[in-house]
């Protein structure tokens, strides 16, 4: 680029500074430009005659050329300067929508508002215009997002790697009997205008076929070719960089095989790689679905590392020991885990380093985080399914696995003998046992012979190749195990989550290297989940704290505590939330048909469906709310806090108990919205197609937020510090995040419920057993259920037995009934409170005022000071 720069300077030699320009009347010069000749709208019909999807295109192919300047000119510094770089690993980034984000990071919100209106549009119909990125599914893909934005504002020079999913996650449609409807996701039908293509970037990928000599010699390769998306910073002129993979065939079209009619078979090897960047999170319950999962995993891992080992060659060529200097991934979940065994491989076979030297490297250059102790998440891959996928890889495993529990022998021999010497003698026979057949006797000295050496017992469980207990012979690789032990950290997600991984999944571990084992707490970008957002709020903050330096140091939020007692503050804030109520409430009428008055407590639980996260605890206690009104007197009807309950999140296509709650989440609704005695007094929505851009209309207009996980189930969650953000209330379990939140919102202000971690897994094992105490209430929501009063009894019949039936089959493992009683407690507390309007507010300005500590700008500084080593390397 220099190079190129030198030849077209001038010739004093100055380079060519050119800067797309910032002024309206410039920037309108340039949208009409890029609407005629980039977009290709014809120029009769420009600009007043474009549709608005046209529009949306015109105006992000010119801020395009803002990004793609400040983009390039980071990218060539960093690469001047050379510093290390952390590179984020994830299968899902939940991107949102781009034009808001942009202009505002970008500083440039006043003259391209200001240019649109002289389009005849306004900033914000363009900005619905947009198709949202949903590369990601929930939590820890918009972490993924939150951390990107993060990493540019505070100019630290990385890179996230992941997949350009053609199909992001699902579309969620309900249909008029309440099921939800899964629909592919066409996020690309509009265009991308936010990546840039690279067709120059390509790597081969291979799978399958034999290993001779660790030779690989894969039966099928497909390209990575690279996209970019260049990620603002905001306050900073530093532009990071996503670089998603999108999978190509190697040979394009059988022409052969078309001309001889054979249609499919021409097509049929790019169809097979296309397959691989289709679709996020493609059903795995088949063989074909679980390999194309792991072939996913492996194509953006092994893309990734070899264009970061490209890069570095060209630098440092030769130089393997400076790699940890220049570089660290980190591997977002097990997902792109078989990054231990790509690097190796890539590190001995092609570069030819001795397997020392190659570990030695591997374990300072790649971290882990985890991000759940649910089983279902923490991958187990058949060594049958990944030794057929990826042989090499397998043999890279089994090797790391043996040297890594031949490590421990020595300790755990010691540990053996100590055990040994330290238990009491084994009693002498107290009488000589009868004598038995020689059979007999052989057969059981045989069994005694055949007793496993305590050594290799105490091992077994170190292993990161296993067997799994219900499936004897079926050995898998425990891939979390793998990144535990090629890592140079693990981290946990909130403080308790730590804490628990050190107890329960990888207590083993923890033990055995307890430094690697670190806490990261969770954060979320202020820009996009509060300023850009909420920008009243965001607009009566800067205006009470006197600066807008809050956006980027959110630690200053804490000067709103002063002013949370003062009436008339209070009552600036309540309007400003009021009128995101109204918005809110706008947008549920435009999309659902739905008329919501906006006096009632606005209460929002809005997460992926799912038994622990309990939105089950939610419906059922507003199915006995519903009973409540249904019975009462118009003098008691009067006293009741009215109240909007609102659903929102995807069930997995494959999770039916999820799917049955979402069933009767929206049966419910239906009942409970059309009962002349009900009114105003409870409206119930389900909000189809959760996502992002809802989330940004949710969160600003909730008055209460529902984190009711059982807890030590939900890792942090992230939500719950973006309503907290926001100035929402919070009902919530002691679990992940929330008991964070409340040390920063102070405990006294959250609305706490249920058992702790701790007394969870003592009920579950004991009290279990004998647990009787069921809540009437509880009972009636269930009878009502039984009854028929939500239709579809035997529908739900499964549903309602999981929590209500004692058995070896449903045994309410969330604890749904036993924390019922303490949940409604909770319940009436909220509405006491909510009659008490200026100590609600008062609760809600020392909400956001305590929440400067869940920035993910803070949590990536923790990132780059403990683990990645990375410092800030800006432009100037
Ligand atoms: O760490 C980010 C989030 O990740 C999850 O969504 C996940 O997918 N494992 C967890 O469930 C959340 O608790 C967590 O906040």
């Amino acid at each position: 680029l220099e190079k190129v720069r030198e030849a077209v300077a001038p010739s004093n030699g100055v380079p060519i500074d050119w800067k797309p320009k910032s002024d309206p009347a410039s920037i309108q010069a340039d949208v009409l430009q890029n609407l005629e000749f980039t977009i290709g709208a014809p120029s009769s019909k420009i600009p007043n005659e474009v549709d608005v999807k046209t529009a949306y295109r015109g105006v992000a192919a010119s801020l395009r050329e803002h990004l793609i300047d400040a983009f390039n000119r980071t990218q060539d510094y960093w690469s001047k300067e050379d510093p290390k770089f952390v590179y984020y690993l994830s299968a899902e980034f939940l991107m949102g929508r781009s034009l808001l984000n942009t202009v505002q990071n970008l500083e440039l919100t006043g003259p391209y508002s200001e240019a649109i209106k002289k389009l005849g549009y306004d900033l914000e119909t363009l900005v619905d215009a947009e198709q949202n990125a949903a590369l990601g599914n929930g939590g820890l893909g918009r972490l993924a997002a939150c951390f990107i934005d993060s990493m540019a504002t505070l100019d630290l020079p990385g890179w996230g790697y992941g997949i350009r999913y053609k199909y992001g996650m699902f579309k969620q449609a309900i249909d008029a009997k309440g099921y939800q409807q899964e629909l592919p996701d066409i996020w690309l039908s509009n265009g991308n205008p936010w990546e840039i293509a690279r067709p120059e970037i390509t790597y081969k990928i291979g799978f399958y076929g034999t290993v001779d000599n660790f030779k690989w010699s894969p039966a099928e390769q497909v390209i990575a070719k690279a996209y970019d998306n260049p990620i603002p910073g905001y306050k900073t002129n530093t532009v990071g960089n996503l670089r998603l993979w999108e999978a190509l065939p190697l040979n394009e079209f059988d022409l052969d095989a078309f001309n001889k009619g054979e249609y499919d078979k021409a097509v049929e090897e790019r169809r097979k790689a296309e397959d691989i960047s289709a679709v996020l999170y493609p059903n795995d319950a088949t063989e074909y679905g679980k390999q194309l999962r792991l072939k996913q995993q492996y194509f953006f891992v092994s893309a990734s590392i070899q264009d970061v080992l490209a890069r570095f060659k060209e630098k440092h060529a030769g130089n393997w020991s400076l790699l940890p200097e220049k570089a660290i991934f980190q591997m977002n979940d097990t997902h792109p885990t078989i990054a231990v065994a790509e690097l190796m491989r890539l590190l001995i076979d092609q570069e030819g380093l001795d397997w020392d030297t190659a570990w030695g490297i591997t374990i300072k250059t790649l971290a882990f985080t985890n991000h759940t102790v649910m089983p279902e998440a923490l991958e187990k891959w058949p060594v049958a399914v990944l030794g057929k996928l990826l042989p090499r890889h397998l043999e890279i495993i089994d090797k790391i696995d043996t040297i890594w529990k031949d490590s421990l022998k020595e300790k755990i021999l010691a540990q053996v003998e100590q055990e040994k010497n330290s238990a009491p003698p084994k009693a002498e026979p107290a009488a000589k046992a009868p004598a038995k057949d020689d059979k007999k006797a052989a057969e059981e000295e045989e069994e005694e012979e055949e007793e496993e050496d305590p050594v290799e017992a105490a091992l077994s469980k170190y292993g990161i190749i296993t067997e799994i207990p219900w499936q004897k012979d079926v050995k898998v690789i425990n891939m979390a195990y793998l990144a535990v032990v090629g890592s140079k950290a693990v981290n946990g997600v909130a403080a308790i989550h730590s804490e628990i991984i050190k107890d329960t999944i990888f207590k083993d571990f923890y033990e055995v290297m307890p430094e690697k084992f670190q806490n990261k707490t969770n954060g979320v970008t202020p820009r996009r989940w509060l300023a850009w957002c909420n920008p009243a709020l965001a607009e009566l903050i800067t205006q009470t704290l006197g600066t807008d330096a809050w956006i980027n140091e959110t630690t200053l939020l804490a000067g709103l505590r002063q002013h949370a007692d003062d009436k008339a503050f209070q009552a600036k804030w309540r309007a400003v939330k009021h009128a995101a109520k109204e918005k809110l409430s706008h947008k549920i009428k435009a999309l659902m048909g739905i008329d919501l008055p906006t006096d009632p407590l606005y209460d929002v639980q809005i997460k992926r469906i799912h038994e622990y996260k309990r939105q089950y605890l939610n419906i059922l206690s507003l199915i006995y709310r519903y009973h409540q009104i249904k019975t009462a007197t118009p003098e008691e009807k009067a006293k009741m806090v009215p109240r909007v309950s609102i659903f929102g999140g995807k069930a997995a296509s494959a999770y039916y108990a999820a799917k049955k709650i979402v069933r009767l989440i929206n049966r419910v609704g239906t009942v409970v919205n059309s009962d002349p005695d009900v009114g105003d007094l409870l409206k119930i929505v389900f909000v189809p197609d959760y996502n992002v851009d809802l989330a940004e209309v949710l969160i600003p207009g909730a008055e209460l937020s529902q984190h009711i996980s059982t807890a030590g189930t939900e890792a942090s969650g992230t939500s719950n510090m973006k309503f907290a953000m926001n100035g929402c209330l919070i009902i919530g379990t002691m679990d992940g995040a929330n008991i964070e939140i409340a040390q920063e919102t102070g405990k006294e202000n959250m609305f706490v419920f249920g058992m702790d971690a701790e007394d969870v897994p003592v009920w579950r094992e004991g009290k279990r057993k004998e647990w009787k105490d069921y809540d009437p209430r509880f009972v009636k929501a269930l009878d009502m259920i039984k009854s028929g009063t939500f239709g579809e009894v035997d529908y739900f019949k499964d549903l309602v037995e999981s929590v209500s039936v004692m058995n070896d089959h449903n045994n309410d493992w969330f604890l749904v009934a036993p924390d019922f009683t303490d949940y409604m407690r909770a319940q009436d507390e909220v509405d006491k409170l909510y009659a008490d309007q200026d100590e609600w507010t008062r609760r809600s300005i020392l909400y956001t005022a305590g929440s400067g500590f869940f920035s993910s700008d803070r949590t990536i500084d923790q990132y780059a000071k403990e683990i990645w080593d990375v410092v800030p390397c800006k432009r100037h």
